[in-house]
């Protein structure tokens, strides 16, 4: 059951699309919390038991478990994801409290929500934000059909199309299309799968979106067709900025048919990110929307089939004001004072630097420029949080007019609830740490609950220099997540992984991935169609198993599977919870697998560099295919089945299974019903749709 309380007139953020699935209820009667208000602030306050565990918020820092500090929902672009950072690219303002008493609370609120889970008492949660807010609490009987109920109210999350299950291979630094074809042969030629290359800011000229640098990418619409030859799709990045240039068409349109925000003035605002000095469209209004989503028509008429949608916060590397202000602080500095040292003259040096230092992404330039809201002014401070989910919505909302039965790639690096129905996301700018593939396992969960399913993190890590054992642990990771991307930053150590020695243990590991592709393309889908997660904390499957309520490295995974990545540098073997007895899968590549049962309780386990572990419950079925070159090559009706069922008489799996790409999702020959029949010491296996089958049951 879902009350709405509202406070004030909030701001629509059309987070929440299905209205008949809730009944409105004034502030006063607000269940759980205490609530204040000062000012324009609105305080909400719950006691916390000893047992109460705190989850959601989607992309952010610390655990699965979020009690014990606190969280800022103000998208923030950030490269620096170290443990004490309270933001990140995204505003995920959905958490349910697990224990004495269990509900969730999502804070449908534009601007900055900050969430102090046990931070500043240990034994209370407090939530802050402005007083023109709703808020929907949620109860129901465990965390799981919360979340189910939650997402049925923010509305189906977006589905991309099967290949880009694939591997995908990206690098901030591709110059030209003979880089690309390079990469794309290097894989090709040590046998390692490949879907996707990405094409960085580098492609355009000169920054401009929507446009190909001609001299690097030339006769690009040959070189697309060549690439998806070898069953390779390009996917281009879209930075937010648009260049400020005389002659470009996208600026001048913008300019002409005012769908720039504006400063106080009146005039479009202006910003310095990549191309230099910009405009930001204004996203939250339906026309600019429209006009930008349909820009893209000129990749996707070159053959593009996916996008990355980034600086969507919007990043502001910085204004005019602040350079002026840096200036103004440069000439006030009399040089000849500083040597020999003048403590006040040295001091303006300091501030100088400071002002240097802090000239992105300040709230002071937040605070300088407006929105259209459809013909309401809106100061962008009070909308931020909306405004790389309605880039991303612009873009979904075209693609659904420009390619009515296809579905595109899509996803981006800012977001707010909400736009988990037009893409998925990427978690930014990580660091090629070992604790980022921990942090990465605990953001997956959280990120299904608020929606976003077709999520992944840089794998590799980001920013800073790899190496190979790390590259490989996250990659065994990264086999389950949806988005399986290796991407790394300009100027740090090269991560293809043909830059490393002995590139059959990477084989090993991304050919685990594409045996699995259409059982977790078929978990995927299903997940996406009935509100479940496709990613599970071990406490929502088990919530009276208190050991497993602890667990946070390790992950349930669909409606059957368990998994237990490596994040441990020189790590051989690692310690594993069952909280029942599973069906244990030893991959050392695809061909050679050990399997056994383990039962329930405490193992240590071994995980040689280049092995899987993978988790099979009791009474499911899991499928794998023979790993190819790509998605395309895959067989989808030719499976070894493994199952464990030690009692049960009969075992059902439903697999989707469709053309890939396009969105009739729920045509019923989609889905093809398997099922086990034990008769008599006889096994038989019922398929509603013909498939080959090699049985591996266990008992
Ligand atoms: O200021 O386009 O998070 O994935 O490679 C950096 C260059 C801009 C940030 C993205 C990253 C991308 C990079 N971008």
């Amino acid at each position: 059951m879902i009350k709405k309380y509202v406070s004030g007139t909030p701001i629509n953020t059309d987070a929440i699309i299905n209205q008949k699935k809730y009944e409105n209820h004034s502030l006063a009667s607000l269940s759980y919390f205490n609530f204040s208000t000062n000012k324009d602030t609105l305080t909400l306050s719950y006691p916390l038991s000893k047992e109460d565990a705190i989850y959601g918020l989607g992309e952010a820092n610390r655990g699965i478990n979020k009690r014990g500090y606190r969280y800022s929902s103000f998208c923030s672009d950030d490269p620096n994801h170290t443990e004490e950072k309270e933001s990140l690219y995204g505003a995920h303002n959905f958490i349910i409290v697990d224990g004495l008493k269990t509900f969730g609370v999502f804070v449908d609120c534009p601007s900055k929500v900050e969430f102090d889970i046990g931070y500043t008492e240990y034994d209370k949660l407090t939530i802050s934000c402005v007083s023109d807010v709703a808020i929907y609490i949620i109860n129901g009987n465990s965390c799981l059909d919360i979340v189910s109920q939650f997402r049925e109210i923010i509305g189906q999350s977006y589905i991309p199309p099967r290949w880009a299950f694939g591997y995908q291979q990206c690098r901030w630094s591709y110059m030209s299309a003979e880089e690309i074809r390079n990469v794309v042969k290097k894989h090709r030629e040590i046998n390692i799968p490949l879907d996707a290359v990405y094409m960085d800011i580098d492609y355009m000229e000169r920054y401009k979106d929507f446009t190909i640098n001609n001299d690097t990418f030339p006769d690009f619409e040959n070189f697309v067709k060549e690439m998806q030859s070898s069953n390779i799709h390009l996917v281009p990045i879209i930075d937010a900025g648009v260049k400020i240039e005389e002659g470009y068409d996208i600026y001048e349109e913008g300019v002409k048919d005012n769908h720039f925000c504006k400063d106080a003035q009146g005039n479009d605002f202006v910003a310095a990110v990549w191309p230099g000095y910009t405009h930001f469209p204004d996203f939250l209004n339906s026309t600019t929307r429209k006009w930008f989503g349909h820009k893209y028509k000129f990749l996707i008429d070159k053959g593009i089939d996916g996008f990355w949608n980034d600086m969507n916060e919007p990043a502001i590397f910085h204004s005019a004001n602040g350079i002026e202000n840096a200036i103004n602080l440069l000439r006030d500095i009399d040089t000849k004072r500083i040597t020999p040292y003048e403590e006040d003259e040295v001091e303006k040096l300091f501030k100088l630097k400071d002002a240097l230092g802090n000239l992105s992404n300040q709230t002071s330039d937040y605070e300088s420029f407006y929105h259209n809201m459809d013909g309401k002014t809106i100061r962008h401070d009070k909308v931020h949080n909306l405004y790389g989910y309605n880039m991303t919505r612009a873009a979904g909302e075209a693609f659904d007019e420009i390619e009515p039965n296809k579905r595109l790639l899509l996803f981006s690096r800012s977001s707010y609830i909400g736009m988990h129905r037009y893409g998925g996301i990427w978690t930014g700018d990580n660091h090629s740490w070992w604790s980022h593939i921990l942090l990465s396992i605990k953001m997956m969960p959280s990120l299904n609950m608020c929606g976003f399913m077709y999520v992944g993190s840089d794998i590799g890590g980001f920013g800073c220099n790899t190496s190979r054992d790390l590259l490989l642990r996250w990659l065994a990771f990264g086999i389950f997540t949806p988005l399986m991307r290796n991407h790394s930053a300009l100027g740090t150590r090269q991560q293809e992984v043909y830059q490393f020695e002995n590139t059959e243990e990477f084989k090993n590991v991304i050919d685990i991935r594409y045996s699995l592709i259409p059982y977790l393309y078929s978990e995927y889908v299903k997940s996406a169609l009935n509100n479940s997660m496709y990613f599970r904390p071990l406490a929502f499957d088990y919530p009276e198993d208190e050991i497993a309520r602890d667990v946070e490295d390790q992950l349930m995974l669909g409606e059957g599977l368990m998994i237990t990545p490596v994040y441990t540098q020189n790590a051989k073997r690692r310690y594993v919870y069952l909280p029942e007895d599973m069906l244990y899968i030893r991959f050392k590549g695809y061909d050679k697998k050990e399997v056994k049962v383990l039962e329930k309780g405490h193992h240590s386990i071994d995980v040689a560099l280049d092995e899987v572990p993978l988790f099979v419950k009791k009474n499911h079925i899991l499928l794998l295919t023979k790993p190819e070159m790509s998605t395309a090559d895959l067989n989808y009706d030719k499976f070894d089945l493994y199952c464990y069922n030690p009692d049960t008489s009969s075992v059902t799996y439903k697999l989707f299974n469709d053309d890939g790409y396009s969105k009739d999702y729920m045509n019923p020959e989609n889905f093809n019903t398997l099922q086990i029949e034990k008769k008599d010491g006889n096994i038989e296996i019922k398929a509603a749709t013909p498939v080959h089958l090699n049985m591996n049951i266990y008992e």
